[in-house]
């Protein structure tokens, strides 16, 4: 089976890998091929760097390097280089970086500087961490350099700032009043994605930020057709649980686009082209259904997962996607 995902950071690579594991488990279904478009418009260059937050997040979690408490970074990370840069004064200091990570950044900038596109770079650093072995390819959403930046006003008039500072320095504590990804309507999906898409036996939406990872994904041309058309099953789970994301600020960014924190009002979002949502016990009981104009008649099929939707572990995020498997692979 082919199986294509649309994927943040934190979020999406806990699910992933609990995808990866559960199709492992099965002999019917360990052949199967995931491929992961991931949001690229968290990228930020510092220090002459080129930093992809959620592309790094998923090689890292996928590949088994990652901090796994912090669910971002690398395991085991030393700040020795970061202490010289503050050392020396120089900015900004609210975006912490390890030195292993440094060394992603660094041979990333490297390859783009050679002239290599982000789909290239991301495969040669997926390389290292054996994505291939495991019949996962992570591609980048897009070879355009595209940011999200955040539109507040602090008393003197709105001015945009990039997401990563709005989300890290600021913690999202100013509103938002819009999102804005100067180029995301004119950047062209990275090879492969499209094709990811059309070619799927199963679409997966993971519990990403329905609004600044899966949401910005769906910014770009020609993946909204693509999922509308597509003769897969789509099927996405809930990032909030009981009205609340798990960690992170999507209440914040739901809230800026109008938008009720409510796991129904997500899958509004995705009406059009979603065929199933799992959503926690908590949040099954009295929901009204997602708003939009349906691709199924009546909305989407909505089940309650069998447990809470948290993934405490790798085994319980391996359980949500066996039932989130289920219910793509049983729906008519
Ligand atoms: P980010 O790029 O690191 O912010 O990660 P994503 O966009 O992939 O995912 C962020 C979302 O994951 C947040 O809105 C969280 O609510 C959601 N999330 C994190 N952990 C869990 C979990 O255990 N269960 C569910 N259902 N959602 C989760
Ligand atoms: N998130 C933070 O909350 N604080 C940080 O200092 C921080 C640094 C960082 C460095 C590399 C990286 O790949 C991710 C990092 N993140 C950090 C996570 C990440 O930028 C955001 O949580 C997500 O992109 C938000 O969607
Ligand atoms: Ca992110």
């Amino acid at each position: 089976m082919k199986i294509a995902a649309l994927a943040g950071g934190v979020g999406g690579a806990r699910f992933l890998r609990g995808l990866r594991d559960a199709l492992d488990a099965d002999p019917d279904l360990a052949d199967s091929e995931l491929t992961i478009i991931a949001n690229t418009g968290d990228d930020i260059s510092l220090f002459g760097l080129r930093i992809c937050p959620d592309v790094d997040t998923l090689l890292y979690t996928l590949g088994g390097g990652g901090d796994e408490e912090q669910g971002w970074g690398r395991a085991d990370e030393t700040h020795v280089v970061q202490g010289e840069l503050a050392a020396y004064g120089v900015q900004p200091q609210w975006f912490g970086l390890g030195d292993k990570d440094f060394g992603t950044h660094i041979a990333r900038t490297l390859w783009l500087r050679q002239g290599a596109s982000a789909s290239a770079v991301t495969a040669r650093l997926a390389q290292r961490w054996g994505l291939p072995d495991k019949r996962i390819t992570l591609l980048p959403m897009t070879d355009v350099p595209v940011e999200t930046h955040v539109v507040v006003d602090r008393g003197e008039g709105p001015v945009a700032i990039h997401f990563q500072e709005w989300w890290v320095a600021d913690r999202a504590a100013t509103p938002a009043e819009r999102f804005v990804v100067a180029g995301l309507d004119t950047a062209a999906p990275a090879p492969g994605v499209l094709d990811a898409i059309r070619g799927a036996d199963l679409i997966v939406l993971p519990p990403s930020n329905p609004v600044v990872s899966i949401g910005i994904i769906l910014g770009l041309p020609g993946i909204r057709d693509a999922l509308r058309g597509s003769p897969a099953r789509v099927v996405g789970v809930s990032p909030l649980i009981g009205g609340r994301p798990v960690r992170g600020h999507a209440d914040a960014c739901l809230s800026a686009i109008g938008v009720e924190a409510r796991a129904m009002a997500v899958a509004g979002l995705y009406a059009d082209f979603l065929d199933a949502w799992l959503v926690d016990p908590a949040d099954a009981p009295g929901e009204s259904t997602a708003s939009g104009a349906p691709r199924r008649a009546g909305g989407p099929v909505v089940q309650a997962s069998a447990g809470p939707l948290l993934m405490t572990d790798r085994a319980r995020a391996a359980e949500l996607a066996r039932q989130t498997l289920d219910l793509g692979l049983t729906l008519t």
